[in-house]
């Protein structure tokens, strides 16, 4: 090997890691070096991310990449960070937070989506920026600020690139999901800011996947360990634009399922579509990394399993999830299912309850004993799976042969043969660290070490190096929804 390794900072809803990266001649190796816990907290009135202890727990995690990375003598070229989309900080001209960072479930922006709205009709806002109606994304969130004096807002992973190096930009993939962005063009679509009352330069500049953000500050790299020269570079810095980059995918004819606290369920595009109907379906257009476009949807996703075994450890032991799991195997199909993508089940708490209220609603006997909630929670969701790609096929003429599932559902057997029987198609899951795994291949192709393209190309076929997918057949393609 060259020695080059790459330290990838991936810090979703529920959890953060830092991992290094290294490409070998037997494809790209990952090893975690450090893992901590994240979460919204109610503070001050409001659903929060303590962004102090997770820049804490990111030093000490690049500490810890260090010295790994020494004792194998190699060297850190460079670090890429990426966490969940739309929040952000908002830092004054010394670089202070005006307040802790507000989570998108904060139940916030019900009072100020109308006000939006009367500015900016969401016909308007869907044919300019293409993204799906959610009722966090930031522009909503930026409605509900008291003030944006003398403040400019950085998105989550563009806050900690800053308080790591100083230099202040917005990372492509994850400004297409503030909603101010424009869909066809991929730059701020700056007509939509003054109807808002935001300044044109509430966010810092556009920078591209690839692009060295900055090189550590003094007392940072001091702290880490590691020299002032390493670089912050930039990569799919939301979440999904990295994992989707990293879907070892060999033929255009595939779906994704990005799979963790939400699910993240379309296909690749290179072009947006923004018609009434795509509109109607609330399909987004993100970007993704080297200007691909991810049409998706977001659908429930695990939060809601998460949820529920949060509620249950705090009613009586830690609940055992393998056991569960294998539980709901055990249960007959064409039990109750909820609509897992509604807005209902957005906020935390009493997750077991609201279930078994929506399945009552929903004209289904209630869920009883806890396997049913998984069960009734993993049916849902491969419903939801199914019906979504069988409107993204109808919506953009994409033929799907394949659906990859990557990311911590890539490990729940249960959900890939679920998802499958339901949709009539081959499941390849895995790999579990997708994320991970396209932010690192990001920095290796900016660092000369991958192919450059055609596109992604090189980047997924070092993504298939990497990955050991398990394959899972439908059960009955003669039940094909989704074909
Ligand atoms: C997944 C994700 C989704 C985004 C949601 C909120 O982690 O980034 O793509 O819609 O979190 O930011």
């Amino acid at each position: 090997g060259s020695g080059a390794v790459f330290a990838a900072v991936d810090i979703g809803a529920s959890s953060g890691r830092v991992i290094l990266g290294k490409l070998t001649d037997d494809g790209p190796e990952l090893v975690t070096v450090h893992r901590f816990p994240n979460g919204a907290q109610f503070l001050g009135g409001a659903l929060r991310w303590d962004v102090e202890a997770l820049f804490t727990e990111v030093v000490a995690g690049l500490a810890t990449a260090a010295d790994t990375a020494a004792r194998a003598g190699d060297t850190v070229t460079s670090i890429g960070i990426d966490t969940w989309a739309v929040d952000y900080g908002l830092v004054d001209a010394s670089g202070t937070l005006r307040h802790l960072p507000f989570s998108y479930r904060d139940a916030r922006t019900e009072a100020t989506i109308g006000v939006v709205h009367a500015a900016l009709p969401p016909e308007r806002l869907y044919a300019r920026t293409g993204l799906q109606f959610l009722p966090f994304n930031t522009l909503y969130q930026l409605a509900a600020e008291r003030s944006l004096a003398g403040v400019q807002a950085l998105l989550i992973p563009d806050l900690l690139a800053y308080r790591l190096t100083g230099a202040r930009c917005t990372e492509a993939t994850n400004a297409s999901t503030t909603g101010l962005l424009d869909a066809g063009t991929g730059t701020w679509a700056e007509d939509l800011f003054a109807p808002l009352g935001l300044a044109p330069d509430l966010f810092p500049p556009l920078v591209e996947p690839g692009t060295v953000v900055g090189r550590l500050l003094p007392a940072v790299a001091a702290a880490a360990g590691l020299p002032a020269s390493t670089a912050v570079v930039a990569v799919g810095s939301h979440d999904t634009a990295s994992a989707v980059a990293a879907v070892p995918a060999d033929s255009p004819h595939f779906a994704y399922i990005s799979s963790g606290t939400w699910s993240l369920v379309g296909v690749e595009l290179d072009a947006p579509i923004l018609t009434d109907e795509s509109r109607a379906a609330n399909f987004t257009n993100e970007r993704g990394v080297d200007g691909t476009i991810r049409y998706l949807r977001n659908t429930g996703g695990l939060w809601l399993l998460q949820e529920c075994l949060r509620e249950w450890s705090i009613e009586g032991p830690e609940p055992d999830l393998v056991g569960l799991l294998a539980a709901a195997a055990t249960l007959p199909a064409g039990g109750p299912t909820i609509d897992a993508d509604s807005n209902d089940f957005l906020a935390p708490d009493g997750m077991p309850g609201r279930i078994r209220r929506a399945a009552e609603a929903a004209g289904h006997a209630a869920p009883s004993s806890r396997e049913a909630v998984v069960r009734c929670i993993l049916d849902s969701l491969a419903d939801a799976y199914a019906r979504t790609l069988h409107d993204a096929a109808r919506l953009s003429g994409h033929r799907i042969d394949v659906i990859h599932v990557v990311g911590g559902g890539s490990q729940n057997a249960l959900l890939c043969q679920l998802t499958a029987d339901r949709t009539g198609l081959p499941v390849l899951a895995g790999p579990v660290e997708a994320t991970a795994l396209g932010n690192i291949l990001v920095q290796a192709r900016a660092a000369g070490l991958l192919a450059a393209g055609p596109g992604l190309a090189g980047i997924r076929a070092a993504a298939r190096a990497a990955a050991r997918t398990v394959r899972y057949e439908p059960a009955d393609a003669a039940l094909s929804p989704a074909r």
